[in-house]
């Protein structure tokens, strides 16, 4: 059966959601994770992806919504894991020393992650903990590719400004960042894309 159809039957699903990555199930497929700063849009992102009028990924207007690593499959294809977000500062030290040790714990460890999407906001100059990410996924040898999202939110005059700003900024190769909007659907294509190249890499 062709990646396309495996994906399409069944969408994307919730699996269940995990404070600690050491109780996440053994998973045979490979895996994405998606990360980036609190607020900038991963959880809406994934339910652009999924393409369904139900939201399966839970987003909210408050910074730090999402807490726990959340796990969902795509079809039979692959698995994607919803991070809770960094740098969001109205949460005690305590829980984000917590969130911390928990999210690196799991890309660390986590024996299917393939990939990284790293989502930071167009709107926004690059910023230095988008930077540590990077470097840090790249110190784990873990592939990663940058989305710009809420791209809506940009004059289309000052897009390409904007994008070459953030490449030359986070030093990311000429094809980065992936200009994406949940609201528009632009990028998904190209997000996909990128997914099944990923799943369909030895
Ligand atoms: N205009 C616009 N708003 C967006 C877009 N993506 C997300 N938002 C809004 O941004 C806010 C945060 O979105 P989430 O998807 O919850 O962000 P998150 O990265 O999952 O946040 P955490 O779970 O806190 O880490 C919500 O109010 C979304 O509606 C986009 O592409 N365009
Ligand atoms: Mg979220």
């Amino acid at each position: 059966m062709s990646w396309a159809k495996e994906v399409d039957r069944s969408g994307v699903t919730f699996v269940n959601s995990f404070a600690d990555p050491r109780g996440m199930p053994f998973s045979p497929l490979p895996e994405v994770t998606l990360v980036g700063r609190s607020n900038v849009g991963k959880s809406s992102a994934l339910n652009a992806l999924s393409g369904r009028r139900k939201r399966v990924a839970q987003v909210s207007k408050t910074p730090g919504r999402t807490r726990l690593i959340n796990l969902f499959s795509v079809g039979s294809a692959l698995t994607v894991t919803d991070l809770p977000g960094y740098g969001f500062a109205k949460v005690s030290a305590e829980l984000q020393e917590e969130w911390r040790r928990n999210v690196e714990a799991y890309l660390r460890q986590r024996e299917n992650l393939r990939a990284a999407v790293v989502f930071i906001d167009s709107q926004r100059e690059p910023q230095a903990v988008d930077a540590q990410i990077l470097d840090f996924l790249a110190f784990h040898e873990i592939p990663s590719v940058v989305v710009a999202t809420k791209v809506d939110k940009v004059r289309p005059s000052q897009l390409d400004n904007c994008m070459a700003a953030l490449r030359r900024g986070l030093a990311l190769p000429p094809d980065q960042p992936i200009p994406f909007s949940s609201t528009t659907g632009v990028g998904r294509k190209e997000l996909w894309q990128y997914l099944q190249e990923i799943c369909l890499a030895e």
